[in-house]
């Protein structure tokens, strides 16, 4: 079994597409091991994209994941970071697969529903950004 961190944007949040996401993430095989509502702070969403920093679209990106309430989660499945990957759809939603989140609902390629770690080194990094091991349920056969 592998974890992931997911994010539900806040552009998904405010239009009310949450919990067809959430479903979305069930049927794709995810248990979801950690999931809370919370605002980033400006310097958190700046930290947690600290890697683009240098890129045209860091201070615009910094502004959009602000602007609004988000669900975090942490993901498991087998495979988890691919899947997630996968169930999401390419980052620009012209280029994402039909079925995709990012096909249904993400508006543009900044504006893009959800995020997904990227690698397991980022999900080392990312899910305890978020949150506390006493935060996070234990992988058991019954849920
Ligand atoms: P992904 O979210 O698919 O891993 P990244 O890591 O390349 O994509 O980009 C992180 C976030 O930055 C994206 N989810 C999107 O919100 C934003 N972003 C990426 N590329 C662009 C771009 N060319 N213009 C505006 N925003 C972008």
């Amino acid at each position: 079994m592998e974890r992931t961190f997911g994010i539900i944007k806040p552009d998904a949040v405010a239009s009310g597409k949450a919990g067809a996401i959430l479903e979305m993430v069930e049927r794709a095989g995810f248990r979801i091991r950690g999931m809370k509502m919370t605002r980033l702070s400006r310097a958190q969403a700046e930290a947690f994209y600290a890697v683009h920093r240098e890129r045209p679209f860091y201070a615009s990106l910094v502004n959009f994941m602000t602007e609004g309430p988000v669900v975090v989660m942490v993901l498991e499945r087998e495979d988890a970071i691919r899947a997630w990957r996968e169930t999401m759809g390419a980052t620009n939603p012209a280029n994402a697969a039909e079925g995709t989140i990012r096909k249904r609902f993400a508006e543009s390629i900044e504006r893009n529903a959800v995020h997904g770690s990227d690698a397991p080194e980022t999900a080392a990094v990312e899910i305890p950004f978020f949150f506390s091991t006493a935060e996070l349920l234990e992988s058991s056969a019954a849920a």
